[in-house]
């Protein structure tokens, strides 16, 4: 029987496992804490519901305890994959957000090896896996901890969690496995929604996963974003695993809900070296295909085929795609990408997919989609090829830039021009995969990610998308590559480490880098949460509203203000601005309010707007960077009547700088 699993969680209590919250549904519980699902000590003596994966056996040791008496101890293996596992079908509910942890060590004697943790799920009997934590180095000198997050994104029929080794007989043991999630709050309603503030301009949409559309996550996406682009689920490997052996439930699910919600969908990508089936660069006789003429005739049908599959497949349900991504390698003198796809077939790879694609799909947007294209040399050579394909009638409607970037890299003048480039070809535009890390080299790891740097990021956002604004003629989508912090490719790229790129922080509620989008003069501002708490009496139910501000932390910046000189009506001053942080500032915006009705009638060093007594500088082009322990100063004439006394006290966002 298929188990739907979106309901309340199960009551029932497998025996000997300690089972905190099996009764609670996951919504009744308080948000932001930690609720333990499963917790197996094995001090019992029993294996609390674990068994072997296939003929293998488990079973309570006290051979060695991480904490305690006892482990499970796990011998006899033949293959890698046997291992302890758990059966979580009535633990774990769709769309929640867990935290498996376990602790491996490998019995005596035996040699280091790898571990790794995984959730097999079977939805109709069809059986998946899915790594939560990657091969790992393990020894039987020391427990080694295994721990990783999971979300279920469908209904299944089969759940479980177990650990595997890359060696097939080594023994092993697990002690003090846990299952727990944290609760969320509920996401913000009362905030503007990106897609209308952004209505006038293009459409704005966010990568996700079949998790994301579910529960708090699905409300945020619906709420801000009016397109989707299924971030993993329309590549190759996940659509043709095998030659021929379609596979889209998982992208149905997703382009189901664009349509229930109203949103679009970019299909993400046809054509890629990464995430492709070894299959596909196999030669008739099952070797890997060298560059012969009957192997590019192969791998082209092989392309034209799935393409024909893909697209045909969801039809006008998917109105643009990313036919080839990643195509272009600036090294190379023809700056094509020495992937196996140009080693086979030259420049016909790219032909096909795009002939092929127009004539399945003749209504649909077709892109061709590539990273760091505001590097001059990627830019030029990327709009050479497009050029030279065009000129031969290759059906290429659109140029998408994916804009991984971070707080410091690269320059408004850059990304500008990498825009201004591709104008005169009359070609759409798309910024496809943004994000903004919070790190500028790889040796940055935040425990937790520094308020100025925030503050930096969200001055970023409110730039670039300036930038998209003055050019949304000429723009017709502008995307991010996930929707909230809590799960984000560059937890794992190019290190691990956690980063927090986007406009939503983990518990969903929107970031500073939001406002930098929606409305930049909040920029910095207090962050306000409703909670709604009920009290209920005997005789009457009270509501009460309680609103939270959370105040930013003081930026690290000191101010000093000097007035140079001085005549009857008019003075001429300076401000000199220091970044005190440790993290460099890309753009910086300073407030402050004269009390004497000054007025500044020029100003060189920055851009100033002034309102009444309130004046903002915000930084030039050129001198936006102000690295740790760097200045910057700009000038100013105003005039002045009465009296001409100085500001007290100068704002970066909300927080004050010390004035020197
Ligand atoms: O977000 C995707 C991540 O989950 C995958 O592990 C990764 C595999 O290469 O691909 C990520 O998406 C990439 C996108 O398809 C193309 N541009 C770069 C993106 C980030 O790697």
């Amino acid at each position: 029987m298929r188990r739907v699993l979106a309901g309340v969680l199960a009551t029932s209590v497998v025996a000997g496992l300690v089972t905190l919250a099996a009764h609670a549904s996951p919504r009744a519980a308080a948000a932001d804490e930690p609720v333990v699902v499963v917790s197996s000590t094995f001090d019992d003596g029993t294996a609390q519901g674990w068994t072997a994966r296939g003929g293998e056996v488990a079973e309570p040791s006290t051979a060695v305890a991480r904490g305690g008496t006892h482990s499970l101890a796990v011998s006899g293996r033949a293959q890698s994959w046997q291992g302890p596992t758990l059966n979580l079908l009535d633990k774990a509910q769709k769309g929640i957000r867990y935290d498996l942890s376990v602790w491996v060590r490998l019995a005596a004697g035996e040699a280091a090896t790898q571990a790794r943790l995984s959730v097999e799920r079977r939805t109709a009997g069809t059986p998946s896996y899915d790594q939560v934590v990657g091969d790992t180095a393990v020894t039987a000198d020391g427990w080694v901890n295994l721990r990783g997050s999971y979300t279920l994104a469908a209904d299944v029929d089969f759940l479980s969690t177990y650990v595997e080794l890359a060696s097939a007989t080594a023994s092993l043991h697990i002690d003090d496995f846990s299952l727990s999630y944290t609760p969320l709050p509920p996401i913000q309603t009362d905030i503007p929604s990106v897609k209308d503030v952004l209505a006038d301009h293009f459409a704005v949409g966010a990568a996700v996963e079949g998790a994301q559309v579910l529960n708090n996550h699905g409300q945020l996406v619906a709420k801000h974003f009016d397109s989707i682009t299924p971030g993993n689920t329309l590549k190759w490997d996940a659509t043709e695993p095998t030659e021929g052996a379609f596979r889209f439930t998982d992208a149905e699910t997703l382009v189901a809900w664009a349509k229930a919600n109203g949103a679009a969908v970019r299909g993400h990508t046809l054509v890629w070296h990464q995430q492709t089936p070894a299959w596909v660069f196999k030669d008739a006789a099952g070797n890997d295909m060298t560059a012969t003429p009957e192997n590019k005739v192969l791998l082209l049908s092989r392309l034209e085929a799935h393409i024909r599959g893909v697209v045909g497949h969801f039809g006008d349900d998917i109105p643009v795609w990313d036919v080839v991504n990643e195509v272009v390698d600036e090294n190379q003198a023809d700056g094509l990408r020495r992937s196996k796809w140009f080693e086979i077939t030259g420049l016909d790879y790219l032909r096909t997919a795009f002939r092929v694609a127009r004539e399945v799909a003749p209504n649909a947007r077709l892109v061709i989609n590539d990273y760091n294209t505001n590097v001059p040399s990627k830019r030029d050579k990327l709009y050479d090829l497009i050029v030279k394909l065009r000129a031969e009638g290759v059906p290429i409607d659109a140029v998408g830039h994916q804009m991984h970037v971070n707080v410091q890299w690269p320059s408004l003048t850059e990304t500008e021009a990498m825009l201004a480039k591709f104008v005169p070809l009359g070609i759409d535009q798309q910024i496809t995969e943004m994000d903004v890390s919070i790190y500028t080299d790889n040796s940055q790891s935040y425990p937790t990610p520094p308020a100025d740097v925030l503050l930096t990021q969200a001055y970023r956002y409110r730039d670039f998308f300036e930038l998209y604004k003055r050019y949304s003629e000429n723009i017709s989508s502008v995307t991010l590559w996930g929707l909230a912090d809590d799960s984000t490719w560059l937890d794992s790229f190019p290190v691990t480490r956690k980063d927090h790129p986007l406009l939503f922080d983990t518990r969903l509620q929107a970031k500073d880098a939001y406002w930098g989008v929606v409305d930049p003069s909040r920029i910095g501002g207090p962050t306000s949460t409703t909670t709604t708490t009920s009290t209920t009496t005997t005789t009457t139910t009270t509501t009460t509203t309680t609103t939270t501000t959370t105040i930013v932390p003081p930026a690290p910046c000191t101010v000093t203000y000097t007035i140079g000189s001085q005549w009857q009506g008019g003075f001429h001053g300076e401000v000199r601005f220091t970044n005190q942080g440790t993290t460099p500032l890309v753009s910086w915006s300073l407030d402050w309010s004269f009390a004497d009705g000054q007025r500044i009638t020029q100003l060189w060093g920055g851009v100033h707007t002034q309102d009444g007594s309130a004046v903002r500088v915000r930084s030039a082009s050129w001198n936006g960077m102000v690295p740790p322990g760097g200045s910057v100063s700009f000038g100013f004439l105003a005039s002045w009547t009465g009296q001409n006394s100085k500001p007290t006290e100068f704002r970066f966002g909300v927080a004050p700088c010390r004035t020197g």
